[in-house]
């Protein structure tokens, strides 16, 4: 199987983005050794302080966001960070070609339950007129980026990448220490029989969405003529990955549970990367207004809607809100 490397060399990616991504995934090697530690390794449980998110840390969370902060501020390639567990962007070089969003630890309510967690990377290139503490440097629509992924802890430690030549899936190899290609160029299937949302937010969704879903349920005996499956891992690297492998639809809709938070996922670290990923693999990312990927960001830390998945189903799920 193929290292990492030469299968981005094959991608035209220059050798400054290929150590640039070899120093995000060395700590994503640390992550998933301290992952799988578990009780073991002293980092299950909370802190006693709450993000700018306005969540409460879990250890992990501070230990993950602290290595991926550190090494890749370290590495002298980026401009600046910033990341779901800092209050705004970090700097770093001044002259780094690159800026990197990142998510270290996606799922976080699943870390105490031995269930799935993830990272999500997100990499632009830095302007060269704006100052490395400027966090409006990040107010970049997704489809400038140049490389998006996440890498799932699971079994086993699983990266999905693209660069904008297809996404491809690599597996950690513990005994050589790096990631080795397994499946290039997915592609999600057009259709599906799946769907992945929380269902306990029914009753704050709006009607479009309500009615999409209550379509699916009605399966067979239904306008869709064909029943479905539900799962929801609450970690979207964990079911943004199924998607990919398999198919389905992912929704994060807009609820009515708070008025000043009608969204969940957050643009920068979450939907976009996801929407990278997704649309190279054949699929859609968007919101009932449109592509994830237009959005022009006005903070690091917006929310969003998210649509996701099968591109036959997004466009059935678009059509409840024409
Ligand atoms: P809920 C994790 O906190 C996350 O940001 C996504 O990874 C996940 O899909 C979603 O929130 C889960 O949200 O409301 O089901 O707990």
């Amino acid at each position: 199987m193929q290292r990492l490397a030469p299968a981005l060399q094959q991608d035209d990616v220059s050798l400054e983005l290929i150590s640039l991504i070899k120093t995000i995934l060395a700590a994503t090697k640390e992550i998933s050794f301290r992952v799988g530690q578990g009780h073991l390794g002293g980092l299950l449980g909370s802190t006693l302080d709450e993000n700018i998110q306005g969540e409460i840390q879990k250890k992990l969370d501070v230990v993950a966001n602290e290595l991926f902060k550190d090494i890749i501020l370290e590495s002298g390639f980026v401009k600046a960070i910033s990341s779901e567990e800092e209050d705004t962007s970090v700097a770093g070089n001044e002259n780094g070609k690159f800026l990197v969003s990142f998510d270290p630890l996606d799922g976080s309510s699943n870390i105490d339950v031995n269930s799935l967690i993830g990272t999500i990377f997100s990499i632009h290139k830095a302007p060269k007129d704006m100052s490395a503490d400027d966090p409006d440097m990040f107010k970049q629509a997704g489809h400038k980026q140049i490389c998006a992924g996440y890498v799932l802890y699971g079994p086993s430690t699983m990266l999905a990448m693209t660069t904008g030549k297809g996404t491809h899936f690599y597996v950690l190899d513990r005994t050589y220490g790096g990631y080795l290609l397994v499946e290039r160029n997915v592609q999600i299937t057009k259709d599906t029989q799946e769907f992945s949302i929380n269902m306990s937010n029914q009753r704050f969704w709006q009607s479009e969405m309500k009615n999409y879903v209550n379509d699916l349920l009605l399966g067979k005996n239904g306008v869709r003529n064909k029943d479905y499956n539900m799962r929801w891992l609450g970690a979207m690297v964990g079911d943004v990955h199924r998607v990919l492998c398999r198919g389905g639809i992912f929704a994060y809709p807009s609820d009515s549970r708070d008025v000043n938070k009608p969204n969940k996922l957050r643009l920068m670290y979450e939907a976009n990367p996801m929407a990278f990923l997704i649309e190279q693999a054949g699929g859609l990312c968007v919101t009932r207004e449109g592509r994830i990927m237009d959005i022009e960001p006005i903070d690091i830390h917006q929310r969003v809607e998210v649509i996701l998945g099968s591109i036959n189903e997004v466009k059935a799920c678009l059509k409840y809100y024409d």
